[in-house]
């Protein structure tokens, strides 16, 4: 058995999640904070058979792949006047550890 321990943009846990139990994952939500950036993604522990890591992982990319997006910024003129203009900022993507488990057991 493995624990895949995924973390993954705030923005994408949610349809990951979704996706990974409608294929009968079994799926824990962690909130956590980035230690880089300091700003909340979202972990999750996923315990599975060592056939299905690959499949897991394949969903895993397919709910998080890494795009780029357009966000509102605001920038000021000598002037004294603020504008707003769009910024592309690159978007989800996932890191993965597959780890082995040594004893699995539940009551
Ligand atoms: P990523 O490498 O895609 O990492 C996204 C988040 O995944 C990280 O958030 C962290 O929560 C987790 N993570 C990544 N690698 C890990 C590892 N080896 N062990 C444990 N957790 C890990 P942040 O730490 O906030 O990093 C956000 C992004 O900032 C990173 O995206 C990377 O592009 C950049 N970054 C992180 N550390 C950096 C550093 N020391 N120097 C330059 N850029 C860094």
């Amino acid at each position: 058995m493995k624990l895949i321990i995924a973390v993954v943009s705030n923005d994408d846990s949610h349809s990951l999640s979704n996706a990974l139990t409608k294929e009968n994952f079994s799926v824990t939500k962690l909130a956590t904070t980035g230690g880089f950036l300091k700003i909340g993604n979202t972990t999750l522990l996923i315990g599975t058979e060592d056939a299905l890591v690959d499949k897991c992982i394949e969903i895993i990319s397919e709910e998080s792949k890494q795009r780029t997006e357009l966000v509102p910024s605001t920038a000021s003129y000598d002037i004294g006047r603020f504008a707003t203009f769009p910024v592309e900022v690159q978007v989800g993507g996932a890191t993965i550890f597959v780890v082995d488990v040594e004893k699995f057991v539940k009551f």
